[in-house]
């Protein structure tokens, strides 16, 4: 602990979480008793230490007149009232001295003038709450001072009855930035101070329990679920209509029931009455448990399809309203995810709620994360320091017992990147006292000493390979190497969604349904922490002038931050859907497999479709029975013929988070044939106005540069290697090799030069002989290109050949050329409708798609490579009246098309620095380097990189309209 510091410290620096409040219960909405929420204008003073001692503003009479306002809950930094938000990932944006803070310590004193509403109820207590503060607050009410707490995102109440009177009510708040708990809420986010979440006062009738736990578990042997309810501070009856169930409190009753899952949500409504307070209940009946070394909810294997959620708002921050909150968890149930970790906080308690209701698994973490010790070594990690254990368990105590009630939420989490400590265990032996009934998870201390699960983040496709035959390497102790071995296993992270990508899904997903031990994982992360900013459209760490910052690291989501669903989030459905549609063992038929693991497919209709060359021939729907989970079925379609054959799984009936005929699942059981386009040969170069015809082509007789095709001027057609780098090609600074971003560039790749060795006129082809080379070195692609005719269609074979030595992948291998602005519509026969790479293409679909080149665009939220589309046949590009060009492949290529330049998207920061030019960029790739996960896990799969190797590929263009 700190080598400088003076006794006393004050409460704010010092290691207790807190003084003067009630301890923890559970929260819950909707009792009869009174309640009064206090969210709304407050008056607001920022001052920039916390040394203002003075609390004159608390007391009754103080003349706020002169201060501006804040809304509560709101981040002041967000309302124009002083300061600004500042992003670091690890580091501590202070010096690290625990548990001292900077004498920088802004300080905002929030001030509130209230009347008890009209019939407030006489006689019980009163309980001021407060759901979220950043980082610690003193409270007054009517100038009583009430106490103080620390621990930002979990609710703190204090008894007010005393105090509070009918009229004139004066709630102070003062809330400072830095305190001793910040050392405990050092997680890869927003520094954001302020009222976050709600404060409510509530009236707590004589005779209202105190609090009370509910256990439901279901026995799947026998289909009965038990109910007890735990009632602290009163007595009373549980009512559950629907079950008949009517009981007293403390009592175990057994009755048949439908289990809850996340699959099949069902719950419960009861009721808890007790003399003083009647409070709605929502009951599902489950039970968690580990055994034979896999996590089974209700008897069986449960796989993780999840996603890390922390709260954000691009307007708000981390004061998400409760219409986001829903939002969220539609997209989530929309696109096949079933769990949630809540990284790395409880969230709003309102959010534990929904994800009952609609169905989600929840990893419910604690407001606990010291990361930026590991630059230190961990010296002085308050985790393993005994007099930070109290503020540890205030921490456990204050989730557990907030969140207990709630059936979704089946796993505790200790907090993210602590290290390890003494401190952890005590938390966990704590958790596991008072709440058995659940598992208990910690990924930082890889002896898993604590836990009930393996967990681990970003760890590679062949590692997970190695845990899931429980044949990784050995843990120094024996003993607890045989217990982890023994262990489930789950990524509490991984598939980093940082710009484009993540790649890789695929491979993980494989490998969770073929290791009954891989429980599959969690995504970090769920949406992209870009806050609306004037300039930049969407600011990033370094955008507010911060000292250190991690930029564009906050922005690493399947969301952007206005909620539009990324590529990656399209990917990531499709990668986990739910029911697999692929081809069968005979031609014609589909097979279909049912990969939940609690419903079975009653809930879904088939439909298939056929069409030939993008065109819908027929469609109609499939018969398919409705499978038990894990059990499949093959299952003929339609005498049709050749071209491409979809199927889809789509609700049968509306649920709470989509409509009748939402897409959950879709396969091409068969996708026809590649008909490579026909050569075009036979006409013979002419020379005509300075330059050479052959075919539908004009070229520039000294350079052999294609000048026009048909109408259509033609700029700069060459072969194209470079691509803006992705943040995955970047890598993370710790990542030890193979950061191809910087390689590329280090070569040189971005600043390619073409050497014109030949121009050769032959008897049906024009010939151009090229050295493609960067400045400096004497590594390079020998290129020619040879062009040849048939009519108006014009045939390009690119033939290259590296010479001199390449160690590292090319970023892609192609042609690009530029278009006059008018040639913005983009139509193509491959995958769509969306942007797909190598190692991200589960979810391009085979068909006709048809977008302008501007919505072609993935906006992420750094500019980096995108848009490609997948397995293209022909693309074309035409103007408003449909006329253009079009290009056909020998092979399938990757298309992408952009109304600015790889080196303009390279060198923009945001998305506002992209601006449109007079020029419409085309690429067609014959093969691209894949995305991978470097930006924080594992580099591209061996199978998806592109070395540098000889190779010839050929389009064929022709003109449009
Ligand atoms: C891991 C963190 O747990 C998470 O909060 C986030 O920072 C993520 O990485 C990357 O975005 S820790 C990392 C150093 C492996």
């Amino acid at each position: 602990m700190s080598r400088t510091h003076t006794h006393p410290l004050p409460w704010y620096m010092d290691v207790s979480p807190g003084s003067g409040g009630l301890p923890p219960r559970s929260w819950y909405a909707g009792s009869d008793a009174g309640r009064m929420s206090l969210n709304g204008d407050w008056r607001f003073r920022l001052s920039p230490t916390a040394s203002a001692e003075d609390a004159s503003f608390a007391q009754s009479g103080f003349d706020a007149s002169g201060w501006g306002t804040v809304a509560v809950p709101g981040h002041w930094v967000l309302q124009g009232a002083g300061g600004a938000p500042a992003y670091t990932n690890v580091v501590y944006p202070f010096p690290v001295d625990p548990p001292l803070v900077p004498t920088e310590n802004p300080t905002g004193d929030h001030l509130l003038t209230f009347d008890l509403p009209t019939g407030w109820p006489e006689g019980g207590e009163c309980v001021l709450r407060f759901d979220g503060v950043e980082s610690a607050a003193r409270v007054w009410l009517n100038g009583e001072e009430l106490g103080d707490f620390k621990g930002s995102r979990l609710p703190h109440e204090f008894a007010v009855g005393g105090v509070v009177r009918a009229e004139g009510n004066v709630l102070a708040v003062r809330v400072h930035q830095w305190s001793s708990g910040s050392y405990l809420e050092d997680q890869d986010q927003w520094w954001l101070p302020g009222i976050f979440r709600d404060i409510t006062l509530l009236h707590r009738p004589d005779g209202a329990p105190r609090d009370f736990f509910v256990h439901a578990g279901y026995d799947h042997r026998a289909g009965t679920g038990t109910l007890r309810v735990e009632c602290d501070g009163a007595d009373g009856r549980v009512l559950v209509p629907g079950l008949g169930v009517d009981v007293a409190t403390d009592e175990a009753v057994t009755v048949p029931v439908e289990p809850w899952t996340a699959e099949t949500p069902r719950l419960y409504d009861g009721e808890l009455v007790t003399a003083g307070e009647r409070i709605p209940l929502r009951i599902g009946f489950r039970t968690v448990a580990v055994e034979d070394g896999v996590v089974k909810v209700n008897g069986r294997r449960v796989l993780f399809r999840g996603v890390n959620r922390h709260e954000f708002h691009p307007e708000t921050g981390r004061t998400v309203d409760a219409h986001t909150m829903r939002r969220d968890l539609v997209l989530m149930k929309r696109h096949n995810i079933n769990a949630v970790r809540t990284s790395h906080y409880p969230p709003h308690p309102a959010f534990l709620d929904l994800c009952d209701e609609l169905g989600l698994w929840v990893i419910d973490e604690c407001d606990l994360e010291t990361h930026g010790f590991v630059d230190l070594e961990w010296r002085n990690n308050p985790v393993d320091d005994e007099r930070w254990t109290p503020a540890l368990l205030d921490r456990a105590a204050r989730m557990v017992e907030r969140d207990k009630n709630h059936a979704s939420v089946i796993i505790w989490s200790l907090g993210n990147e602590c290290g390890s400590g003494r401190g952890l265990t005590a938390m966990a032996e704590w958790v596991k006292g008072r709440d058995p009934d659940r598992l208990v998870h910690y990924e930082g201390d890889l002896s898993c000493k604590d836990v009930d699960l393996y967990s681990r983040m970003y760890p590679t496709h062949a590692e997970v390979e190695l845990i899931g035959k429980r044949a990784e390497d050995p843990w120094s102790d024996p003993a607890l190497d045989a217990r982890r071995r023994a262990m489930p296993f789950i990524m509490c992270e991984y598939g980093h969604a940082m710009g484009n990508g993540p790649g890789g899904l695929s491979e993980y997903q494989r490998l969770f349904e073929q290791y009954e031990r891989c429980q599959g994982g969690f995504v970090w992360e769920w949406i992209d922490h870009g806050i609306a900013h004037p300039e930049h459209g969407f600011a990033y760490g370094g955008d507010f002038g911060e000292e250190l910052h991690d930029g564009n690291f906050v922005c690493d989501g399947l969301l952007f931050p206005d909620r539009t669903p990324s590529p990656g989030l399209i990917e990531y459905k499709k990668v986990v859907e739910p029911v697999r549609i692929e081809a069968g063992t005979s031609a014609g038929t589909v097979r279909i497999v049912n990969g939940y693991d609690f419903a079975d497919l009653g809930h879904l209709e088939f439909v298939w479709s056929h069409e030939v060359d993008g065109e819908l021939r027929a469609s109609g729907p499939l018969t398919v029975p409705g499978l038990a989970p894990k059990a499949q079925t093959e299952v003929a379609l339609p005498e049709g013929g050749e071209g491409v054959w979809t199927v889809r799984a789509v609700l049968a009936e509306d649920a709470a988070w989509a409509g009748r005929g939402h897409v959950v699942a879709w396969g091409q059981p068969a996708v026809g044939a590649v008909v490579p386009a026909a050569a075009a040969v036979g006409s013979r170069p002419e020379a005509a106005d300075g330059g050479i015809v052959l075919g539908g082509g004009v070229f520039d007789a000294a350079t052999g540069a294609l000048v026009r095709l048909g109408d259509v001027p033609v700029q700069a057609l060459r072969l194209d290697v470079w691509r803006a780098p992705t943040d995955n090609d970047n890598g993370a600074a710790w990542q030890p090799d193979e950061r191809y971003g910087l390689r590329w560039r280090e070569l040189g790749l971005h600043r390619m030069r073409h050497r014109i060795d030949a121009v050769e006129v032959g008897e049906d082809s024009l010939t151009v002989r090229t050295w493609v080379a960067p400045a400096g070195v004497d590594t390079g692609l020998r290129t020619e290109y040879r062009w040849t005719a048939d009519g108006e269609r014009l045939g390009l074979t690119v033939s290259v050949a590296p010479e001199g030595e390449w160690r590292v992948p090319l970023p892609r291998l192609g042609i690009r050329f530029g278009l006059p602005a008018a040639y913005g519509g983009a139509r193509w026969f491959g995958g769509g409708p969306g942007e797909a790479y190598p190692d991200t293409r589960a979810a391009s679909m085979l068909g006709r798609w048809e977008m302008s080149v501007d919505a072609m665009q993935t906006p992420y939220v750094r500019p980096q490579e995108n848009g490609a589309r997948a397995d293209v046949r022909w693309a074309e590009l035409t103007d408003g009246d449909g006329a253009g060009v079009r290009a056909g492949g020998g092979t399938p290529f990757w298309f992408s098309a952009r109304r600015w330049t790889s080196e303009q998207l390279d060198t923009a920061g945001h998305r506002p620095d992209l601006v449109a030019g007079e020029t419409v960029w085309v690429h067609l790739d014959h093969a691209l380097q894949g995305i991978g996960s470097q930006s924080c896990g594992p580099g591209v799969l061996p199978e998806y990189r592109l070395d540098a190797a000889e190779t010839a590929f050929s389009f064929v263009f022709s003109p449009v309209g």
